[in-house]
């Protein structure tokens, strides 16, 4: 059964360009709470293992240095299927390819550079979750 949780990361574009509040502003109007959020900044090792998963990828190197580049926001969104809800809100992976009036449509400015990073699974919006967060950030 699909979980109410996901987690998400305003890139690195998207919090330098100044559009962190207004990503915000359309995830909360699609219904997603914000439950667990901090501004950070990944080191190139933390941003490699967070993504290992994509380590034998020709874009993975440059991945971890655009991750660490500046400041995110990581947070923790619930709503009822919000893993795959979120995708949605978020479109695909290169905003050419997204549809119209969703956040890497209007956010993104390439496949690497695109705003907003969203949770795939349930398990893995948990084993994110937990990556950035403690149990004492995650009381709510
Ligand atoms: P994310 O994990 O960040 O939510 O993105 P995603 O599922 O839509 O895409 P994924 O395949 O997991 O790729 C992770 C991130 O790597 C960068 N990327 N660059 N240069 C390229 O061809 C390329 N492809 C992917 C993007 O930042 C992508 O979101
Ligand atoms: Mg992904």
């Amino acid at each position: 059964m699909a979980t109410n949780r996901t987690f998400t990361m305003i890139k690195p574009d998207a919090f330098a360009a100044g559009n962190a509040g207004a990503i915000l502003k359309m995830i909360e109007e699609a219904g997603f709470k914000v439950v667990a959020m901090k501004a950070t900044k990944l080191t190139p090792e933390l941003a490699g293992k967070f993504y290992e998963v994509h380590q034998a990828r020709p874009f993975y190197a440059d991945l971890c240095a655009y991750m660490s580049s500046g400041p995110i926001f990581a947070a923790i969104l619930e709503k009822d299927n919000a893993v795959e809800d979120f995708r949605k809100l978020i479109g695909a992976t290169n905003p050419a390819d997204a549809a119209e009036g969703t956040i890497r449509k209007i956010f993104a400015t390439s496949i690497e550079a695109n705003a907003v990073h969203g949770s795939d699974s349930d398990e893995n919006a948990a084993i994110e979750g937990n990556f950035f967060f403690n149990q004492a950030e995650r009381v709510l």
